[in-house]
């Protein structure tokens, strides 16, 4: 068991609420829980069974002379006490729920500080969660996704993280490597002895099956990267063809100024939406015109920045008036970029047609997607969003009950375990030595156990438990 001090902490936002939550956790939680709470019932917490709850006061008590002592309530409470091991960390814990003002929670940590207990790092109740093996490292990384996730489908993908789905998948690849080198090591072990003599082919056979799980896993990694941490999408585009129009009718809201006048919109204006379950931040940006003032060149620059930043363009172009060397400009610098061609204006009289559109993609004639919308009339914005989903997550709707990878970190071990098993592979097949399949084939399993923290090194758990919020 993991043993250390007993921490404590503020684990709900920093603000006035109903109620705030102060948490405890180590060998000393309860009896630091005696010495500052009084309970109605008279009841001493040491004594109480797990997972109870009791109202009373938390107090200091102060010695005024040596017969007389004095009472300062500084709150009343609610207090939860929840024993080893049955508990968030594994150990004793006690969460004290008092009146939602900073003055109280700050007071009662105070108190708590002083009879012993260390201020909790950000993410200390998770590692030890992890450390004592209550969460493995892919569950505890969930619970910080679970905190900042953005739509619901992003938190649908999480708690499915958080019940163990993506680890019993790593685990069950694990399982299917450990018995191949079972079976490798002992046939070198004890050459003479009966075991059924290794083909070749079934080990390659064998790999090639692993190696397919976890391409498998790897394949969901560019959707579940961006259901957890979102799209950026910038909305680019000649002056006054509709961009800030755009982008006000996807949030439903009236966020940017819109005028007939060109060059309306000087500064990025950026939203977070939600477009079928995919948090994306959608970015309105100053229309690129011929002639301009300083403010407009700034803009423009600014327009510019954003192109580089975003992982897709919403091209504007307005189909009522004739292309220009505006859209010529756009076209070119967008050109190494993922991009969508929105046709506005679509409620107007066309005259763009699309052999005009084609002559602005020279190198890649027809190859983009083209998507006609009246963002004043609100047409074609179900279409346009299905677009934007579409070109990152494939053609179906996410099944939110599949396993999705979801971190980078989680990616980047997947990707080594794969490549690793390419080379036992071909050490199999250019009949290398079973000595080198067998450290090809363990560097793979180390892989997989990062992930799960089945190996793991203080490094890797300080980064990861860091970015939690303090309290969690
Ligand atoms: N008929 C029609 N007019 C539109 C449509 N979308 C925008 N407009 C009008 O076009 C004009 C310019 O709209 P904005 O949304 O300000 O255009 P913008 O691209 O943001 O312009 P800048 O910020 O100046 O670059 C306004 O008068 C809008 O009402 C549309 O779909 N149909
Ligand atoms: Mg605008």
């Amino acid at each position: 068991m993991y043993r250390e001090d007993t921490i404590a902490a503020i684990s709900t936002p920093i603000g006035i609420g109903a109620i705030g939550v102060i948490r405890l956790s180590g060998g000393k939680a309860i009896k630091i829980a005696d010495q500052i709470f009084r309970s109605k019932s008279k009841r001493r917490m040491s004594k109480v069974p797990s997972h109870t709850v009791h109202i009373g006061y938390i107090t200091t008590e102060e010695k005024r002379s040596s017969s007389k002592k004095k009472d300062d309530v500084i709150d009343e409470v609610l207090l939860t006490v929840m024993r080893a091991p049955n508990s968030y960390t594994g150990e004793d814990v006690v969460e004290i729920s008092c009146h939602g003002s900073m003055v109280s929670l700050n007071n009662i940590l105070s108190l708590i500080l002083k009879k012993g207990a260390k201020a909790a790092p950000p993410g200390e109740f998770t590692k030890r969660a992890f450390l004592n093996g209550r969460l493995d490292l892919v569950q505890a990384e969930a619970v910080c996704d679970i905190i900042s996730a953005k739509t619901a489908t992003s938190l649908h993908i999480a708690v499915n993280q958080l019940n163990g789905q993506l680890s019993s998948r790593i685990n069950n690849i694990r399982d299917k490597l450990i018995n191949i080198l079972t079976h490798i090591e002992a046939s070198l072990d004890y050459p003479e002895e009966d075991i059924p003599s290794l083909r070749k082919d079934k080990v390659i056979k064998e790999i090639n099956r692993i190696s397919c799980l976890v391409e498998e896993l790897l394949d969901t990694s560019l959707s579940g990267m961006i259901f957890r941490e979102g799209l950026s999408v910038a909305i680019v585009g000649k002056a006054n063809v509709g961009k800030s129009t755009l982008l006000n009718t996807l949030l439903q809201d009236d966020k940017a100024i819109v005028t007939s006048i060109a060059g309306t919109t000087r500064d990025i204006i950026e939203e977070w939406i939600n477009i079928e379950g995919v948090p994306v931040k959608i970015m309105d940006t100053a229309g690129f015109k011929g002639a301009r003032d300083e403010i407009e060149d700034l803009g423009i620059q600014r327009s510019k920045k954003a192109i580089g930043n975003a992982d897709l363009i919403l091209f504007v172009i307005d189909l009522s008036v004739p292309l220009n060397k505006d859209d010529e400009d756009i076209a070119e610098i967008i050109a190494g970029k993922r991009y969508i061609v929105v046709g506005n204006k679509n409620d107007l009289k066309g005259v763009v047609k699309k052999s005009n559109i084609d002559k602005l993609f020279p190198l890649s004639p027809g190859r983009y997607s083209l998507v006609k919308i009246s963002a004043l009339k609100r047409r074609g914005i179900k279409q346009l969003q299905h677009s934007i989903r579409r070109l990152f997550t494939g053609k179906d709707r996410v099944h939110t009950e599949s396993v999705l990878v979801t971190n980078l970190r989680h990616k980047d071990a997947l990707r080594r375990a794969g490549e690793t098993l390419v080379a036992a592979k071909k050490s199999c097949e250019n009949n290398d030595f079973y000595e080198f399949v067998v450290l090809e084939l363990r560097m793979s399993l180390n892989s997989l156990g990062e992930i799960t923290g089945e190996v793991s090194n203080e490094d890797i758990l300080n980064d990861i438990f860091s970015k939690f919020c303090v309290g969690k």
